[in-house]
């Protein structure tokens, strides 16, 4: 159409895998490229870093956050902290993200965290469960763009019967409810399945309420 608005398609409904919910393809092309043009601005003022595994070996996902709270691991642990290693506080979270918070989750309280992992070829994110918040009831939802990434999901004890799903750019995923403590991760990315990242890889955002 020439002359008017864009008009988008609708929204996705969710497909249920595992009490997850996955909503393929939520956000369309011109907002996936929207939301890494803000990235970049957060990217700018919070580099990217390699977080240390509690265990001494440097993570193979690159991370960053924006928001109250940004997600850091080290030596001492894993933990939420007010400020990047560099020392300053972190960038709010981009109205953008926001907003995609509000849309799928009415109901839930504000996020106080949008943690922003970055796999390049190569990297992956062993099994694990989000559980450095204050308040289980408050669902997690994540954002993938640029290159497919193979999401495993488990229980919510270690070992046991795994599933796994494609995650593509623009899809968003809801773990909550029943859901809200079962193991995860991400087994790999596929190199070049998409154009979104002129540098290739991954990005996930996850949005948290913290306390
Ligand atoms: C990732 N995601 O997709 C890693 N956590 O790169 C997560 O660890 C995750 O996708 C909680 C809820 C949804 C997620
Ligand atoms: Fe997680």
């Amino acid at each position: 159409m020439h002359g008017t608005a864009e008009e988008r398609a609708p929204r996705p409904v969710p497909q249920e895998i595992r009490g997850f919910l996955h909503y393929p393809g939520w956000l369309s092309p011109q907002e996936q490229a929207a939301l890494v043009s803000d990235l970049r601005a957060v990217a700018a003022a919070a580099p990217l870093f390699s977080p240390m595994t509690p265990y001494g070996r440097p993570m193979s996902v690159r991370m960053t956050s924006a928001g109250r709270f940004g997600w850091v691991s080290d030596l001492r642990g894993y933990r939420y902290s007010e400020t990047h290693p560099q020392g300053t506080p972190w960038p709010a979270i981009p109205a953008s993200i926001r907003a995609i918070w509000d849309a799928v989750l009415p109901k839930a309280r504000a996020p106080e965290c949008c943690l922003i992992n970055y796999y390049a070829e190569g990297a992956k994110m062993g099994l694990h469960q989000d559980r450095d918040e204050a308040d289980f009831t408050q669902p997690v939802l994540s954002i993938s763009l640029g290159d497919d990434g193979r999401f495993r999901i488990g229980n919510e004890t270690r070992g046991g019967a795994t599933q796994s799903l494609w995650l593509r750019s623009g899809d968003v995923l809801v773990m909550g409810g029943a859901a809200r403590l079962l193991y995860h991760g991400i087994d790999r990315i596929a190199p070049g399945t998409s154009m979104l990242l002129p540098q290739g890889g991954r990005l996930n955002l996850t949005l948290r309420v913290v306390r």
